[in-house]
């Protein structure tokens, strides 16, 4: 019989916002958001990412003490509960807070440059560490989505990644401990993140895990168009999230950030069966 494949992780999203592009405010408060997360694990999450700031484009940022309030008491309870956490935050006070209830992943969208102490955090903790590309805020991201450099989109994010590598690693995170995001959707075009996905076994030459977030970004809406030209609606993306899943699961990445977990872990058990042959 053939090798067991390797298969990616699931993190389920958990967005404990009012105004996330996705799923915004279905999950706003903390007994909906623990609730929701309690569901994804029964549908297959290996981990649960709670965030409390939406980065859709545009999105203003809360207040410290507003994001704190939001996700801190969802990581204490799902923790609680033996749950693998992360928290999607660019800001070292919420990665400090949310490692102290339990969290054992930051997820910081922003790869250290939002907030640089956020890497000091990690690197006194035990925290695997996922570093994504990221050029500014919400407000201003799409201003950004110009890569006109030799090497185009891969190689302006394959370098500046490397430059949060050398960040995190001189702020002590141990190369072990760091995983790379590609950041779909943040300052970037669509013809940019199907660059970036046909350009993942680029990005794993580097010598990291790589983590990838496509589920319901607008890329999706806009390749599937209706007859008048208008993108899909974010909550009817999930066939291609999904057929995306089965991709970069055959491309061996080490993890996706999904927000319907049941249909990806189906796919995924799925691959197993068709690669067992
Ligand atoms: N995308 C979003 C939020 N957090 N984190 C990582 N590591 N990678 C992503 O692509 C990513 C992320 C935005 O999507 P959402 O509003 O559905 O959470």
């Amino acid at each position: 019989m053939a090798a067991q494949p390797v298969l990616p992780v699931l993190m389920g999203v958990v967005n404990v916002t009012p105004d996330s592009f996705s799923d915004g405010g279905r999950w706003a408060t903390p007994d909906t958001a623990i609730a929701h997360a309690r569901d994804l694990l029964a549908d297959g999450a290996d981990i649960l990412d709670i965030g409390g700031e939406s980065t859709r484009p545009g999105a203003t940022r809360p207040l410290v003490e507003e994001e704190l309030g939001r996700v801190v008491p969802v990581i204490r309870a799902l923790s609680a509960e033996g749950a693998t956490v992360s928290v999607d935050t660019m800001r070292s006070e919420v990665a400090a807070a949310a490692l102290a209830a339990g969290a054992t992943i930051v997820n910081d969208v922003s790869g250290g440059l939002a907030d640089p102490r956020i890497l000091d955090v990690v690197a006194d903790s035990d925290a695997t560490y996922i570093c994504m590309h990221w050029r500014a805020h919400a407000d201003r991201m799409t201003d950004f989505a110009t890569y006109d450099g030799p090497g185009g989109v891969l190689a302006a994010v394959r370098d500046e990644l490397c430059a949060r590598i050398d960040a995190a690693r001189a702020a002590g995170v141990p190369d072990e401990r760091i995983v790379l995001d590609p950041g779909l959707g943040f300052a970037k075009k669509a013809e940019h993140n199907w660059t970036l996905l046909a350009g993942v076994p680029v990005l794993q030459s580097l010598g990291f895990r790589v983590l990838v977030g496509a589920s319901r970004k607008s890329f999706l809406g806009a390749l599937l168009t209706d007859a008048h030209g208008d993108p899909r609606p974010v909550d009817d993306r999930e066939d291609a999230t999904t057929a995306l899943t089965v991709l970069l699961a055959q491309q061996r990445v080490w993890g996706l950030r999904v927000h319907d977990v049941r249909a990806s872990r189906d796919a995924l058990r799925t691959l197993v069966r068709w690669e067992e042959g």
